[in-house]
């Protein structure tokens, strides 16, 4: 009789009271209580901002099938998105967004901590009341004649201790079918939420898309955010960069663990032995691809699975290990570049059932980028006749939106509560020049300065000028939500407290040549780079010790049935120390902006690294 309530229940969106729903305790009997007493805090919330925003209807999202199939005819219907060919792409549809919002806006992101110190110099501060009543103000009355959906997600399998909560409330009809892909999101959340009794609160609206009105604002203190202006991305599918970052990575360092901005991987040898691997590469760096590497033909018997492709939650575990979980369900993924030889997984992957950002048209309306072998584009990505004079035909920050477990390569242990044992952590950036192909850390606290040094030239996936070198700390630059120098200082803290801690990587996939070609063929090849640094972390690779770390020689590397000059491997291996002095002196520079909080430790690994480098010791 009470299970016979519960469809009815969880397919209602017609508001809060009277409602009933059923938890199942491990060791209690059937409770049934009103979605009121299961969230009260969420109810009252909810109440509070359509009280704000005054919203003509108001939906609780269940998650289910059913409710994602309904809303996306809905959005057919308006036409809103255009479903794609049903024979060549299944279940496929394209969202266009307004042109002037395609990005990330880090120059509209802001942390609001009580004391601006908080924040950091890596982060825009504004002082909490005054955001709150500027936000506030935008918010009034925006969502008049629109539907408010309130959306429960959970960050991290549903059974993790480590996941956390969080409730969206968005104008966006776009936002939550992208929510339900990319979280495990609606009735199940809810019901966490009534047990952990804590979850984020982030209220977006997409207003007007003016991006003179635009602002991401993030109250770690309250665990709260608010996103005004923008429909795209991070910017608007607060799951993500908002909450499993900005807010995950001010809780994680009250909390003993490390909120990342890193693909998760699991890399299996030809004798069945799998190690894990998480790596922090800027937006646009090469993450997602790395996830779903599909090993070169000469390496039979190797295989790769994937945990995820853009965020790790990692944890030290019982036995002084680092364990990783994936907070995400689903791939966000950059469009431009994926085709069967780059990535033949993720190629499969969003052949169905994917919702597509900004690429173009082909005269059959078959998705269409750049990079792609076959077809032509007939309709840009603003749905205007292709024109080259106009630019690329897709949106290089074009993005398909898809379910993790449609990847061929999707790991079985992806669910796994407690994660995936780390066996190495490896940053990298995109570099013309300096950073080589590979090198690994000398220790956990050189890798901490490894990381805090990574700089990489700047892409698509925010706004403003692409090709830039930039410092980009751990890639974590735009995502941090405080001071990086207490975010170093908690990396040093985590990484005392392993007994076997991951050993620590750096890469440059992106090396060119005088002529401004890639040295390095990438991809599915990077997998000998992989398999380096996991016989490196087994005790079994040889390696040589540079003035910036250990290194391998050209013969270290496999290199065999490829396709690589020699002189080419020995560019992509060379430190040049003049150079390097020149890094670590820019590096100095850049830690003196956070003063005297810097970690002491730090400083002497900078100190160190300098020394090496120093031209005495070369010349002696
Ligand atoms: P975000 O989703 O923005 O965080 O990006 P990401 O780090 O997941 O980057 P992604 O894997 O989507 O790659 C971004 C771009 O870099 C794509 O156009 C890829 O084709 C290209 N790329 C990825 N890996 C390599 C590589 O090994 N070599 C080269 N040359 N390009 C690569
Ligand atoms: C990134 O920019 O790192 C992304 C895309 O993964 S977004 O979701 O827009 O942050
Ligand atoms: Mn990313």
């Amino acid at each position: 009789m009470l299970c016979g309530d519960l469809p009815a229940l969880l397919s209602s969106s017609h508001g809060l009271s009277g409602f009933r729903i059923i938890i199942i305790m491990a060791t209690a009997p059937l409770q049934v209580t009103t979605i009121e007493e299961l969230s009260c805090e969420v109810a009252a919330w909810v109440r509070q901002t359509a009280a704000l925003t005054q919203p003509a209807k108001i939906v609780w999202c269940d998650g289910s099938e059913d409710e994602f199939r309904r809303l996306r005819q809905h959005l057919v219907d308006a036409k809103e998105l255009i479903p794609l060919n049903a024979a060549t792409n299944p279940d496929c549809v394209l969202y266009r967004s307004a042109p002037s919002d395609v990005a990330r806006v880090e120059h509209l992101t802001f942390v609001c901590t009580s004391a601006p110190e908080d924040a950091g110099p890596n982060n825009h501060w504004m002082e909490p009341r005054e955001a709150h009543r500027k936000m506030d103000a935008l918010f009034r009355g925006c969502m008049k004649g629109r539907t408010l959906y309130v959306v429960p997600y959970c960050m991290g399998p549903i059974e993790s201790p480590y996941s956390r909560c969080g409730v969206e409330i968005t104008d966006s009809p776009y936002v939550v079918l992208n929510m339900k892909i990319m979280t495990r999101m609606g009735r199940m959340a809810l019901e966490r939420i009534a047990q952990d009794k804590t979850f984020v609160k982030g209220l977006h609206s997409t207003g007007e898309l003016d991006p003179e009105r635009r602002f991401i604002m993030h109250f770690p203190e309250e665990l709260s955010i608010k996103s005004f202006g923008s429909g795209y991305g991070g910017n608007a599918l607060l799951g993500k960069k908002c909450h499993a970052l900005r807010i995950a990575s001010w809780q994680a360092r009250s909390e003993g663990w490390l909120a990342e901005h890193m693909l998760i991987v699991g890399i299996e040898n030809p004798r069945g032995e799998v190690h894990y691997i998480a790596c922090a590469f800027p937006s646009a760096c090469g993450k997602t691809n790395l996830a779903m590497l599909i090993p070169p033909a000469s390496y039979a018997g190797w295989k790769v699975w994937t945990i995820g492709d853009d965020i790790a939650w990692l944890h030290p575990g019982p036995d002084g290990r680092l364990y990783a979980i994936n907070p995400e369900a689903g791939y966000f993924g950059v469009v431009p570049g994926t085709n069967p030889q780059t990535n033949r997984n993720a190629y499969e992957t969003i052949r169905s059932h994917t919702i597509f950002t900004n690429v173009a048209l082909t005269a059959d309306n078959q998705p269409w980028w750049e990079g792609l072998k076959e077809g032509k584009p007939v309709i840009d990505w603003q749905g205007r006749p292709y024109d080259p004079a106009n630019g690329p035909a897709a949106h290089p920050n074009s993005r398909f939106t898809v379910a993790a477990e449609q990847n061929p390569s999707f790991s079985k242990l992806a669910d796994a509560p407690m994660g995936v044992p780390i066996s190495a952590l490896v940053f990298g950036g995109r570099r013309r020049t300096l950073a080589p192909l590979v090198m690994q850390a000398r220790n956990w606290a050189h890798g901490v300065l490894v990381g805090a040094g990574v700089a990489s030239e700047t892409t698509a996936a925010a706004t403003g000028a692409v090709g830039v070198v930039r410092r980009d700390p751990m890639a974590m630059k735009p995502f941090a939500g405080y001071n990086f120098a207490d975010y170093w200082a908690h990396w040093l803290e985590v990484g005392a407290k392993l007994n076997a801690p991951p050993q620590i990587f750096h890469v440059n996939w992106f090396r060119r040549d005088a002529a401004g070609h890639f040295l390095w063929p990438g991809f599915s090849e990077n997998l000998r780079v992989l398999r380096w640094m996991i016989e490196r972390c087994e005790g079994k690779a040889h390696a040589v010790e540079t003035p910036i770390g250990f290194m391998p020689a050209a013969a270290d590397l496999d290199t065999s049935g490829l396709d690589l000059a020699p002189k080419n491997l020995d560019a992509l291996l060379s430190v040049d120390p003049v150079l390097w002095h020149q890094e670590f002196t820019e590096i100095g520079t850049y830690l003196d902006e956070y003063g005297a909080r810097i970690p002491a430790a730090l400083r002497q690994e900078l100190a160190g690294a300098l020394q090496r480098v120093s031209p005495q010791k070369n010349s002696g």
